[in-house]
């Protein structure tokens, strides 16, 4: 959900933010997204689902600075970063361990330490291949230009430091820190945070634990 709007400020696309929270599980939003979640894209009669279709689409439908590089290679790349994100940090960052040590609590539901146990070496494992790759005296994931690729890992593992166990591995991961620290001074970020209310407990997440809570895998 962040993603789409944080991409929707680097493009500089004004748009209208609608908070689906009380409607997660109506018939109205899942004629949106047939799998019931965010983010969902309304851009006149066409409507999208999925963080990766929405964000290739806004770069490439929209005026604004591309956030695709124009060399297959680096292309390549960050396609690969997205795919990174969606199977190996978000599943595990958020719903393993962001999800079991912050959201359920907040909301009176015990978490699952093993679930918690079985996640870190993942997230561990993850930080370390990110930390590598931005080893390579770059300022962003594929180059010196933040691309999509960077706008999907920034939600992620700003969360992630929300939770003690992730704030601790963000301690030991220098080069990631600079690079969080870049995506914090850039405009579209600062522009995209400033429009964020206080955080509150997410009410519907009590039904999670009854439809994807995560088993140990
Ligand atoms: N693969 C999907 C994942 C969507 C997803 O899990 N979204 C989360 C928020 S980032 C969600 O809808 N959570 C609310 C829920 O599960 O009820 C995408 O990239 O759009």
């Amino acid at each position: 959900m962040s993603v789409a709007r944080l991409v929707l400020h680097a493009k500089g696309v004004p748009f209208a933010f609608h908070d689906t929270e009380e409607e997660m599980y109506t018939t109205q939003h899942r004629q949106r997204h047939p799998f019931g979640r965010v983010p969902v894209l309304q851009h006149g009669d066409f409507w999208l689902y999925e963080t990766t279709a929405i964000a290739r689409y806004v770069d490439e439908a929209f005026e604004g600075p591309s956030l695709t590089p124009t060399d297959p290679r680096r292309r390549a790349k960050m396609n690969q970063w997205i795919g990174n994100l969606d199977a190996y940090f978000y599943p595990y960052m958020i719903y393993h361990v962001v999800h079991e040590r912050m959201i359920f609590p907040e909301l009176g539901i015990d978490s699952d330490p093993a679930v918690v146990t079985h996640a870190l070496p993942k997230c561990e494992h993850a930080l370390s291949v990110l930390e590598a790759e931005l080893s390579h005296a770059r300022a962003f994931i594929v180059g010196d230009r933040p691309t999509v690729a960077d706008y999907f890992l920034l939600p992620t593992l700003t969360a992630f430091g929300f939770v003690p166990e992730g704030k601790e591995m963000l301690e030991r991961v220098p080069m990631i820190r600079g690079w969080l620290a870049r995506m914090a001074a850039l405009p579209s970020v600062v522009e995209f945070r400033a429009t964020l209310p206080r955080f509150r407990p997410i009410e519907h997440a009590r039904r999670w634990s009854q439809h994807h809570r995560p088993g140990v895998r």
